[in-house]
Order: structure tokens, then sequence, then C-alpha cells
């Protein structure tokens, strides 16, 4: 035991050394080999935010012991959403590391699973504590595929990139209407209690605010008309802070709501 583990000291100190004096030829090599460089902003926010929700991911599902038993599936759907995120973004960031361009097509599976997630918990939330129609669900999966499927066309370059963002941007007013002046909204405001209540209000303030993110990433990347390589740069970091505020921020909302509705006898 004692004599592995100084074995295992000595090697990582071996190691240690060698890579303080590593010239910077076979540092350019690494790269070639596909490492992360510390100066490559998109590749280290890749790699920081996918540590960040596996910790988010590892927080929701162990936070399930602690709440009631109807807040349960809200917060293990909030940590299926990092969990998903999290395996995309460890494949994201090695796409963008090895050949420098947007992963576009991972960003988009990423999205079409956990969109639809974070839409479901606006009716969970709200079923937890009333009877919500089905309506609401399948008008919020609507808006979510229309906004999605025509963004990522616009992305790929399959349509204009004008039209579609115009198409992807009805599509995510359609459930700004559902959720400000639709019937999910009625049904919080009538019959959910208030700390469900506020909960529906920030998630409804993140829908506008933290998604408004996204068409901006999208505007800054293939709208502005700017070079391709400072596009890339720009779309992804942006896209990436984005995923902080309306994956984690998301679900710690839902947490803070089922915590509070929980602990109240
Ligand atoms: C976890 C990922 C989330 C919450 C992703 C949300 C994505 C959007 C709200 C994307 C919206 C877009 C527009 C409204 C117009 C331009 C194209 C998109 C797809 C970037």
């Amino acid at each position: 035991m004692i004599t592995s583990l100084k074995s295992s000291v000595a090697k990582i100190g071996a190691l240690l050394a060698l890579s303080l004096l590593t010239p910077a030829s076979a540092m350019a090599a690494d790269a070639a080999k596909g490492n992360l460089k510390a100066d490559d902003l998109v590749g280290v926010s890749f790699w920081v935010i996918s540590m960040a929700l596996v910790a988010a991911t590892a927080f929701f599902f162990l936070e399930t012991q602690r709440v009631k038993a109807k807040w349960k599936t809200s917060l293990t759907v909030s940590g299926l959403v990092t969990l998903v995120a999290a395996t995309h973004y460890f494949y994201m960031r090695d796409v963008w590391v090895n050949t420098g361009s947007t992963p576009t097509v991972f960003r988009y599976i990423d999205w079409l699973i956990t969109v639809p997630l974070l839409m479901v918990e606006f009716y969970l939330i709200l079923s937890a504590v009333t009877k919500v129609s089905g309506g609401v669900f399948w008008r919020l999966m609507i808006g979510t595929l229309v906004m999605l499927i025509a963004g990522y066309l616009g992305e790929a370059g399959t349509v204009g990139a004008w039209p579609a963002f115009i198409v992807s941007m009805a599509g995510w007013f359609y459930i700004i209407y559902e959720i400000y002046a639709g019937e999910a909204s009625k049904v919080s405001a009538e019959s959910a209690p208030p700390a469900v209540q506020s909960a529906f209000k920030l998630m409804r303030t993140i829908v506008v605010f933290g998604w408004a993110i996204y068409p901006l990433g999208y505007f800054l990347g293939y709208l502005t008309g700017g070079k391709p390589a400072d596009s890339a740069v720009m779309l992804n970091v942006v896209y990436n802070l984005a995923d902080v505020v309306n994956k984690i921020g998301f679900g710690v909302i839902i947490w803070a709501a089922a915590v509070s509705e929980s602990d109240k006898n």
C-alpha cells in the first residue's frame, strides 16, 4: 500500500518535472495531437463548463433525497439536463480542439434533448401542485421544435441565415406567449402555491433573458459578416455562457423552490 503510494507519487513528480522541462516545440506537437492549449478560450470554456455540468448533475441527483416526493421528478429532470449536456461538452471540446471548427451537430443534438426537457419542467412544476392539460405540454414542444429545426438549418447553411433566424425567433416567441399569456401562465397564477408561482416566474424570466443570449450568439456568429474564424470564437463562447445560465441556473431555481416547499409543513 505505502510502497505503491510512494511509487505513484514518484511517477507524478517525474511527470511534472518532465512537463516543466518540455520545450516549446514539443508543446506545439501536443497541440497537433489534440491537447487543450491554455490560450484557447473556446476550448477552455468547453472544459470548465463540462466540469460545472458534472458537478451540477451530482448535486441535483443527491438533492432528490432531501425534497418531498412530488418534487423529485423535477430535480431528476434538472440532473438529466446537465448530464446530457456534460456528455456533449466532452465531445464538443474534442471537435473544437482537433479541428478548430464549430461543433454544430453535437450542439443541436444536445439542444434537441435538453430544451424539451427544460420545457417539461414547466409542465412538471405545475402538475406537482395542480391539474394541467396536455395542451400546455404540446404547445411548448411545438415552439421548441420550430425554434431548433430552423436554427439548425440556418447554421448548417441549408437555408439562408436570415430566414432561418426569423422562423426560429417565431418559435421562441410562441413559447414566451404560452408562459406569459397562455394557459400555463393562467394555471400558475390561479392555482399554484406562492413558492411554485415564484419559481414559475423566475423560470419564464430565464426563458426570455437567459435564452436571448442564444439568438445574440447566432447573430454575432452568422449575421454580422465578420471573419469566419472570429465569428466561430464569438459564437461558441456566447453559446457556452448561455448554457451555464440556462441549464445550471435553471436547475438551481427549481431546486430552491423544491426545498422551500418541502421544508414548510
Ligand atoms: C440548454 C440549451 C438551451 C436552453 C438552448 C436554447 C436555445 C435557443 C433558445 C436558441 C434560439 C435560437 C433563436 C431564437 C434564433 C436563432 C437560432 C437559435 C436556434 C440560436
